[in-house]
């Protein structure tokens, strides 16, 4: 198949200096070599300031002699220091610090430099200095976003998550050559630290990280019951206690990131920060909710067009605002008249026009807006503090921060935990409240649907990536088409090595992603065949700026992502050898994955009755087009 991915404005081939950046110093440089400096990793690269005093010291007669006048000596000297400062700004730093921050259905313009209302100066501050890819995609839901992340594997081909007539999923059990980042980093010197949400199976310390918090309740950010501390269960928190999810999390990467500096200053380090905000249910600080409490009353119509008219200024887009979907919730939302039951009559079920809501309604909607936010307000806060911890390390030069949502906003209404408690201040631990269809699509401003679907509001994520030593644009965009399933190889490159090639004598498959490590330098030099998504029945695929995507059961739509993000002009019907040549692509690769999942015989789902087998080959149908 031809190498087709290229943006049309976009395209554009790999540059030497991609070659610099492969064979890292890292690569061929002993253990020693790679270790942090006291004061910043970049004076590793660096010639020492004793070793430049000493010289020009040294030379200063020798050089008088030879210039034979001031003037030359100083033009001498400008010289000297200009090629130094050449060298030193193009040197490949010492194997840098790799810092991975996850949100948790956070919306493609929630935050503030990604055209969002909402206060988010730390995120603000790394995209000004560093990178923002505006094409960046995640897989929809949680699970398998975090197989991405961590195997580098598209999920369904490591049984992350289904795939018709294959056994996985969200329960899934990956094939062994499915190692995650963090044991791949361990050879290469690393220590790696998880702090937030797993979803991944197997523990975390035999996965390779050293120190690990996990939480497995989703339902409680004041007094989660369910989570673990190094794989041992913490008793659960007392409910009334000052502890807030967020804040813990982050607290806990801060922990890690002090002990290394105390224990393993010369190793660099993987912190991988899951936070698990802004989640259902929407709990959030009275403090933070104070500040948004009036500054959604205007509704999510008015608020839609002001992301996508800054948007629009920060060259983030080029195409139309999507129109609001009235029609499509989530299947296992509850209805309206059972939201309405008990939670109240200001909730609303569908994304209809903000003029056609009642009074209360408005209120109610906006009081929940004001709590989204206000958990993103505090996601960014508690991001400020782990940035400070790794500068009072002096390591901040030399981390590699990345910045992403596993999915885009939430249409989720369901109530789950402890129940709601229509008399409880809203966002407090007695409520159970969710963003629903109506802000969730301001949220995902100006994309198509929500979390789960395989539209671009979906799968559509906000993308930073921030390193001084290492890349010397500031605050530019990337419109290189990209995906979780690159951060694997993007790190192994930034970290100096290849993943195994066998397991165990087994030939481990190669990574479907690519290094971002070429776009870092110039936007558009990765190419690839194609992007792939699949996920509750809805799927797509993207081949340049070609996207084939259907919801499930549903005929296929085309879109021309070039000119038409938010996917609201289907040209299925004028374009279909397009859509036969993307849906036998997107089969194909199915197959291929079906087959990995399968490989090792612990894919394959457990001998079935006649009714079961119809069922199967049902499922089989569904998977091609
Ligand atoms: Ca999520």
């Amino acid at each position: 198949m031809k190498r087709l991915f290229l943006s049309r404005t976009h395209a554009g081939e790999r540059t030497t200096k991609h070659t610099k950046y492969t064979k890292t110093k890292a690569e061929t440089l002993p253990q020693a070599d790679c270790r942090e400096s006291p004061k910043g990793d970049r004076a590793a690269t660096r010639p020492s300031l004793h070793a430049i005093r000493s010289f020009f010291g040294s030379s200063f007669r020798v050089f008088r002699v030879f210039c034979g006048s001031t003037e030359l000596l100083l033009l001498s000297l400008c010289a000297l220091a200009l090629a130094w400062h050449v060298d030193a700004a193009e040197a490949v730093p010492a194997r840098p610090n790799i810092l991975l921050i996850v949100a948790d259905d956070m919306g493609f313009s929630d935050a503030g430099c990604y055209g969002g209302e909402i206060q988010t100066p730390n995120l603000n501050r790394l995209a000004e200095n560093g990178l923002r890819f505006t094409q960046f995609y995640n897989t929809a839901r949680c699970w398998p976003s975090r197989a991405c992340i961590l195997t580098g594997y598209y999920a369904q081909s490591v049984r992350r998550d289904q795939l018709p007539g294959v056994a996985g999923g969200g329960q899934g059990v990956r094939p062994k050559w499915a190692r995650l980042l963090s044991q791949q980093l361990k050879p290469l010197g690393y220590r790696s630290y998880h702090s937030g949400k797993w979803h991944v199976d197997g523990p975390r310390l035999a996965g390779g990280f050293d120190h690990s918090y996990s939480l497995e309740d989703h339902d409680r950010y004041f007094a989660p019951r369910n989570h673990f501390e190094d794989d041992v269960k913490l008793p659960p928190v007392q409910p009334g206690s000052d502890f807030y999810t967020t804040t813990f999390i982050a607290g806990h990467a801060i922990k890690c990131l002090q002990e290394h500096a105390a224990k393993y200053a010369g190793q660099p380090f993987f912190q991988y920060l899951a936070f698990t905000s802004p989640h259902f249910p929407l709990h959030a600080l009275p403090q933070d909710v104070a500040i948004y409490q009036d500054r959604y009353q205007a509704g999510w119509d008015v608020i839609r067009q002001e992301r996508y008219e800054r948007m629009k200024k920060m060259g983030l887009i080029n195409c139309a605002l999507s129109k609001l979907d009235s029609g499509t919730v989530p299947g296992w939302n509850l209805s309206e008249e059972k939201l309405r039951e008990q939670i109240g009559p200001g909730e609303a079920g569908r994304a209809i026009p903000w003029i056609k809501l009642t009074a209360e309604q408005k209120q109610f909607q906006a009081a929940k807006m004001a709590l989204h936010a206000a958990m993103i307000h505090r996601m960014d806060l508690e991001i400020g503090r782990v940035l400070d911890q790794i500068k009072t390390m002096g390591a901040f030069e030399n981390t590699v921060i990345f910045f992403m949502s596993d999915n885009g906003a939430s249409a989720e209404q369901i109530i789950r935990g402890d129940l709601h408690d229509r008399t409880a201040t809203p966002g407090s631990a007695q409520t159970f409240l969710s963003l629903g269809p109506g802000w969730s699509s301001a949220a995902n401003t100006p994309l198509r649907l929500h979390k789960s679907w395989m539209h671009e509001g979906g799968i559509s994520t906000p993308f930073i990536v921030h390193w001084p030593a290492g890349i010397k644009a500031r605050g530019e965009l990337r419109r290189n088409p990209s995906h979780l399933i690159d951060l694997v190889p993007t790190i192994l490159e930034l970290a100096g090595g290849k993943g195994p090639k066998t397991i165990d004598g087994e030939a481990v498959p190669p990574l479907p992603g690519q290094s971002l490590v070429p776009a870092f330098t110039k936007d558009g030099s990765v190419t690839r065949e194609y992007l792939w998504w699949f996920h509750d029945g809805n799927r797509a695929i993207r081949i340049g700026d070609w996207k084939l995507v259907a919801d499930h059961e549903a005929p296929w739509e085309l879109y021309d992502l070039g000119q038409d993000r938010s996917e609201s002009r289907n040209l299925a019907a004028e374009h279909p050898n397009k859509v036969s040549e993307l849906g036998e692509a997107w089969t194909k690769h199915a197959e291929e994955f079906r087959t990995l999942a399968t490989a090792d015989g612990q894919g394959n789902p457990p001998a079935r009755t006649p009714a079961a087998v119809r069922k199967k080959n049902q499922q089989q149908q569904e998977i091609r087009p």
